[in-house]
C-alpha cells in the first residue's frame, strides 16, 4: 500500500490540565482561537476543541463559549474543526453534546467505552493552586466514571452522525474499545473510512508502551482491514515518542496541550504550534509528508466546511 500523507491533529486545550500546571494553557475564547489558528498555520489539519470558562479556566460545555471561537477559527483557517463530545468525565452527556449539536461540525470525538479516567495523581505535584476548583476536579476523578455506554454511543451516532453528517474521531483507550467499534460497524451504524484515535497513557486505559501500540494496530488491522486509518495520542511525556512510532508505522499523529503540556523533558510548550512544529520536523526527517486540510477531508470522507452550522 502506498504511504498516505500524515494527518496532524492538534487538541488545543482539553479538560485534563488546569491553569496552575502551565501558564500557556489557553482558556479564553480569544486564546483558544489564537492557539488553534497558529496550530493550523504550523501544519495541523484537524483542530480538536473544548471550551473553558474564561473567568477561571474550568472546563465548560457551554455552546455560547464555543460559538465565540468557532467562527473565528473557520474564517482564519481551512482546518477541519473537530468538537469534543467527551467534554470532561464529570459532565452529563446532554451537556457534552450541546455544542456539537449547535455547530454541526465536520468531526466530533466519540469515546468508545465507559472507564475510569484518573487525574488525581496530579494532586501530588502541586502545593498551591490558582483556583479552588482545580484540586476539587482532580480529586473527583478518583470516584467518577467517564460514562460512554452503548446507548450513549448509539445516541451520538444517531444525533450527530445521521442527524448532522458529522464523522468521528473514535477514541479507543484499550483493545476492547476496538471491538465495540467493530460491533457498531457490524450493525451498520458506522462505516469507513474510520478514523480511530489510539489513546495511550490515561490512568484507566492502556499504558503508553510500544507493545500496546503494535497490539492495538494488529487488532485494528484484523477488525477493520483497509477501512480505517489510525492516529495516536499519548498523555504526558510519552506524547512525542509514541506519535513518532505511530508515524513510522503508517499512522497519523495528535499533539496539543490537551494531551501534554511539554515540548521536551523539563520544558513546557509555550504554545500548541510549538508541538505541531516539533512533530512536523520529525515527520519531515522521516521523509513523511503532512496532509493538508483538503487532503485530510478526502482521506476521511468529511462533508466539507461549507456544511457546518457556524
Ligand atoms: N483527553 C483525551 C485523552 C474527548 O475529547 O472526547 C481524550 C479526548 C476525549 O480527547
Ligand atoms: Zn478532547
Amino acid at each position: 500500500m502506498t504511504r498516505q500523507k500524515v494527518i496532524i491533529t492538534c487538541a488545543v486545550t482539553g479538560s485534563v490540565h488546569t491553569p496552575t500546571m502551565s501558564p500557556y494553557l489557553p482558556v479564553t475564547p480569544d486564546e483558544i482561537a489564537a492557539e488553534a489558528i497558529a496550530a493550523a498555520e504550523a501544519g495541523a489539519s484537524i483542530l480538536h476543541l473544548h471550551a473553558r470558562d474564561p473567568e477561571n479556566g474550568r472546563p465548560s460545555a457551554d455552546p455560547a463559549l464555543f460559538m465565540q471561537f468557532l467562527p473565528r477559527i473557520k474564517q482564519a483557517t481551512d482546518a477541519v474543526i473537530n468538537i469534543s463530545t467527551g467534554g470532561s468525565s464529570l459532565m452529563a452527556l446532554d451537556d457534552r453534546l450541546a455544542a456539537a449539536l449547535r455547530a454541526e461540525p465536520e468531526m466530533c470525538s466519540l469515546n468508545m467505552g465507559s472507564m475510569n479516567f484518573g487525574l488525581y495523581p496530579a494532586l501530588d505535584r502541586y502545593t498551591e493552586w490558582k483556583h479552588e476548583w482545580e484540586p476539587q476536579l482532580l480529586e473527583a476523578t478518583r470516584s467518577s466514571i467517564f460514562r460512554n455506554t452503548f446507548a450513549d454511543i448509539e445516541s451520538i451516532l444517531a444525533q450527530l452522525g445521521q442527524g448532522c453528517g458529522t464523522r468521528f474521531e473514535f477514541e479507543c483507550y484499550d483493545v476492547g474499545h476496538l471491538y465495540t467499534l467493530a460491533h457498531f460497524r457490524d450493525r451498520g451504524l458506522v462505516s469507513g473510512p474510520l478514523f480511530i484515535q489510539f489513546v495511550f497513557g490515561v490512568l484507566g486505559g492502556i499504558g503508553a508502551d510500544p507493545e500496546n501500540l503494535t497490539h492495538m494496530k494488529r487488532i485494528a488491522d484484523k477488525l477493520f482491514g483497509d477501512s480505517y486509518r489510525f492516529s495516536v495520542l499519548a498523555a504526558g511525556r510519552q506524547q512525542m515518542p509514541m506519535i513518532t512510532m505511530a508515524a513510522a508505522m503508517g499512522g497519523n499523529v495528535r499533539v496539543g496541550l490537551e494531551d501534554s503540556l511539554m515540548l521536551g523533558r523539563g520544558e513546557l510548550a509555550k504554545s500548541n504550534a510549538d508541538q505541531v512544529k516539533r512533530i512536523r520536523a520529525v515527520l519531515e526527517a522521516l521523509s513523511l509528508e503532512v496532509a493538508t486540510p483538503i487532503e485530510a477531508r478526502a482521506m476521511l470522507g468529511l462533508k466539507g466546511s461549507d456544511k457546518v452550522a457556524f
